[in-house]
């Protein structure tokens, strides 16, 4: 088969990016900013399904607000494939971490009914619902539903005005209680794919068009919160205190040398620190910050876990400061399967694209949908490297590359055997 032929509407591609960047955001902020549950994403949701129905799909919106198109395939008993991703962003975020992915999926869509391309399964395309990070410590929230992955305990955290995750999916017109029971069987996908922007700066670097994913980063967040006791700034000496911003700071860059010195694929932030009272002259009494441990290398990402609560411990008993950790997620690093990584790599060979091998050191839905079948994820170059900012951006010609690898990749997925779940 001449796989050319199935090459997308780059165009089109970029008119949905479009519509949707500008008419659903948050906010003056710069940047795009569309956060899970905001009226912005609630109002964005009847887009993707639109034009899920547009493009000819069976479509709803399940009870975590996972937005759901299906294209029939020619036996509607064979195990189906599955593509998507989302639409949320992170705050003052950018237009393609995500989008790409759902957009990509509907064009793929299109060009199969366009070319009169009949899948013998069906396929089934996804726009996740809330995957970045939220004020309830809980991302991923619609493919963990999907992969049976979402608690109770999840559904019980609390954003910082006491609003229970649970109450703001009803005020969504959700339902949480189906979200925690439609969960679909392991097993139950021939195999999961998505297509995603890269976010860094490797494949820029190489010149190489397209990224196959080895595996996802597994992610280990924490609270760490510190109480020291308010002083003087001016009258009480140095050795006499109990400075919990002091403590913390030194706890930051303790963070910072975790991942700076990593053997292997690994990474660590504090993306947020907090302290009081607030004034020049007393020595602040509490302090806090968030941050993560990043890795593909699970035995590394353990190792870093306990070396920073160790050391940050050190950091506040030498100041007399009480110190909580309390850790938030705990994200084991998923492997890509084998066998969608040779077909995602074949695919690229077909249009005589080059690819390359690549770690993600982002999160992705995709990383829960390998409990369902084989996963495996497609990569485009991110211009710069950056992402979650306003400058996030890639080429839109390498945009509808890697839609056009997804396509392909599809076409073969559907074609082959079932393969056995990764070892
Ligand atoms: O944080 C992440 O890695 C993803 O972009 N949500
Ligand atoms: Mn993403
Ligand atoms: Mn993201």
């Amino acid at each position: 088969m001449d796989y050319n032929v199935l090459a997308p509407d780059r165009d089109r591609i970029a008119s949905d990016i479009g519509e949707l960047a500008s008419t659903f955001v948050e906010g003056a902020q710069p940047g795009w900013t569309r956060r899970v549950f905001s009226d912005a994403y609630i109002a964005s949701r009847a887009w993707t399904l639109s034009k899920m129905r547009e493009a000819g799909l069976e479509t709803r919106i399940d009870p975590a607000g996972n937005v759901v198109g299906i294209l029939p395939g020619r036996n509607r008993s064979a195990k189906p494939l599955m593509t998507g991703s989302h639409t949320d962003t992170v705050h003052g975020g950018g237009r393609f971490d995500g989008i790409v992915g759902v957009v990509g999926a509907i064009e793929t869509v299109r060009r199969l009914k366009e070319t009169g391309t009949r899948l013998e399964r069906d396929l089934v395309i996804v726009d996740f619902l809330g995957e970045e990070a939220n004020p309830f410590g809980v991302s991923c929230v619609g493919s963990r539903s999907i992969a049976g992955l979402l608690d109770v305990e999840h559904l019980d955290r609390t954003d910082e005005d006491g609003v229970r995750l649970a109450d703001a999916m009803v005020r969504a017109g959700l339902d949480p209680h189906e979200a925690l029971s439609q969960a679909w069987k392991p097993g139950s996908l021939h195999g999961y794919v998505e297509l995603h922007v890269e976010q860094g700066p490797v494949l820029e670097k190489s010149g190489a068009a397209i990224g196959v994913v080895t595996a996802i980063a597994g992610i280990e967040r924490l609270l760490a919160t510190f109480t020291g006791r308010a002083d003087h700034a001016g009258t009480m000496p140095m050795d006499m205190r109990h400075d919990a911003l002091a403590a913390a700071a030194a706890s930051v860059v303790v963070v910072e040398r975790e991942g700076c010195g990593a053997p292997v694929h690994g990474v660590s932030t504090v993306g947020r620190i907090e302290s009081g009272p607030g004034s020049f002259n007393v020595v602040p009494d509490n302090a806090r910050f968030w941050a993560e441990m990043r890795s593909t290398e699970a035995d590394w990402l353990t190792g870093a876990k306990r070396r920073v609560a160790e050391s940050i411990g050190i950091e506040a008993s030498n100041r007399g400061v009480d110190l909580v950790v309390e850790w938030l997620n705990d994200q084991a690093p998923v492997r890509a399967h084998e066998k969608i990584q040779d077909t995602i790599a074949r695919a690229a060979d077909d249009l005589s694209f080059d690819w390359e091998a690549i770690p993600s050191g982002a999160g992705h839905d995709a990383a829960h949908l390998a409990h369902l079948g084989p996963m495996g994820m497609i990569f485009v170059p991110s211009i710069s490297g950056r992402s979650h900012c306003p400058e996030e951006k890639s080429d839109f010609a390498q945009i509808a590359q890697g839609v056009h690898v997804l396509t392909t990749t599809l076409l073969h997925m559907d074609r082959t055997p079932a393969v056995r779940p990764s070892a």
